[in-house]
């Protein structure tokens, strides 16, 4: 029988990533999207003609309006929670909203699943944000269980690896993470407490051409199909272009012929590590731990990690240009009140209970960023 999932979060970008291979699985997907002034349905235009496609409205603020989605669609079999305020930036200048939608929403939907008695099988998109500033470490080339924990700190730094896994305490650093956090736990406790069958992914940062473009991925992505696009309709002088160092603008020598300057790529700290994968890989994994018997919580990641200048590294050369310096400013802006330095995971859970593995590297994710504005 066709299977029905209600997806929170439908117009984001898991969220229609996460519709397109329900709907390729043959199921019925219900979307929920919040009511906007704007379309916000940029990312789903594609699909919402499906016969098998839904848009309902609702926001995961409102317990009325979650409660009767699901009450009329009691039968669903799986409920995905992807709704969130998901900046990490914004919820600081944001916390209070960023709880209502991030922590509450989730309680919202579980707590509605529980009064109203249905069965389906809940979804709620944890972050590897709620890690912080904590992660373990093991011997490089040893296998994890052959370490005890605590023994890694009186080896020497270079055979040590930091990493995190479902076992690594959660110490969040924005109001973002501390959210995330509580909705994490509502989610086991849920499942503990009334035996909803409830996974939380914990999924590192996963991107693709629909990611938000104020991410730092798409950011850094879209400056530069605006820079390659901006090149090509400029009428060179006999000199090219100059680069000054202490200038916002990236000029023409002279003054540009036919277009005005363009303002160079802003951006903040650039030496934080993030654990980078495709989104499109990272939606099977949220349905895969809906097919489990038992719900379980899983890592999802690649187990790589990069800074964002060897993000800039590859996505700059990729259009061939070996040192960005120049075109980059840092700017106090875009720093955070404070900062997660360094995510790496191991999802080893992941591989062994669900079969799952990332299909795409960090420099296939780089160059399908930059690609989608040069097409
Ligand atoms: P997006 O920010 O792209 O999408 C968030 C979605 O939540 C949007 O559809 C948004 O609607 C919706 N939303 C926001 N507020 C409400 C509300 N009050 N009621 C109902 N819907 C609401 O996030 P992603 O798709 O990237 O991420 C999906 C989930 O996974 C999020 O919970 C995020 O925190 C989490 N996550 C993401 C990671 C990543 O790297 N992408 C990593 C780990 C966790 P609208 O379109 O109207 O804004
Ligand atoms: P993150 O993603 O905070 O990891 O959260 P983001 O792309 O916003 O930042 C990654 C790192 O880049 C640094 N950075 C900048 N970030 C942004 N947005 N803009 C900039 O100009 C900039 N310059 C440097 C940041 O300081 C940070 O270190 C994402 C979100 O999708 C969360 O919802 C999700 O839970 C986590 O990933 C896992």
């Amino acid at each position: 029988m066709t299977k029905t999932a209600i997806i929170f979060g439908v117009t984001g970008q898991d969220g229609s990533h996460l519709s397109d291979l329900l709907l390729l699985e043959g199921y019925t997907v219900v979307g929920v999207a919040r009511r906007a002034s704007t379309d916000n349905t940029q990312r789903i235009k594609h699909i919402l003609t499906n016969p098998r496609f839904e848009l309902v409205q609702g926001d995961i603020t409102d317990t009325h309006s979650v409660l009767s989605i699901l009450k009329k669609y009691e039968d669903v079999d799986e409920i995905y929670n992807l709704a969130a305020q998901s900046h990490v930036a914004v919820s600081f200048k944001q916390p209070a909203l960023t709880w209502d939608i991030t922590g509450k929403g989730c309680l919202n939907i579980l707590q509605s699943m529980v009064d109203l008695g249905v069965q389906a099988r809940f979804y709620q998109a944890s972050s590897s944000e709620m890690f912080g500033k904590n992660y373990d470490e093991h011997v490089r080339g040893a296998r994890r269980d052959e370490i005890p924990k605590g023994v890694c700190c009186d080896l020497p730094k270079s055979i040590r690896v930091k990493y995190q896994d479902e076992d690594t305490k959660f110490l969040p650093q924005s109001p973002y993470a501390i959210a995330k956090c509580a909705a994490h736990h509502m989610t086991r406790l849920f499942r503990e407490a009334y035996g909803i069958h409830a996974s939380a992914g914990i999924l590192f940062n996963h991107e693709g051409p629909r990611r938000g473009e104020t991410f730092v991925t798409r950011k850094i992505t879209k400056w530069i199909g605006e820079y390659v696009n901006w090149l090509e309709g400029c009428e060179f002088g006999s000199t090219g272009i100059v680069l000054p160092k202490h200038e916002d603008m990236v000029r023409i020598h002279g003054r540009p012929l036919n277009k005005p300057e363009l303002p160079k790529l802003r951006l903040g700290n650039l030496e934080a590590f993030r654990d980078w994968g495709y989104a499109g890989d990272y939606v099977e994994a949220m349905w895969m731990m809906l097919q489990k018997d038992s719900p379980q919580d899983y890592v999802i990641c690649t187990g790589e990690t990069h800074t964002i200048r060897e993000f800039l590294d590859v996505a700059f050369s990729s259009v061939g240009i070996d040192d960005w310096n120049d075109l980059v400013v840092q700017d106090p802006e875009f720093y955070r009140p404070a900062e997660v330095d360094y995510l790496k995971g191991k999802s080893d859970r992941a591989k062994k209970e669900l079969g799952w593995t990332p299909k795409h590297s960090f420099e296939d994710l780089v160059i399908m960023m930059v690609n989608s504005y040069l097409e």
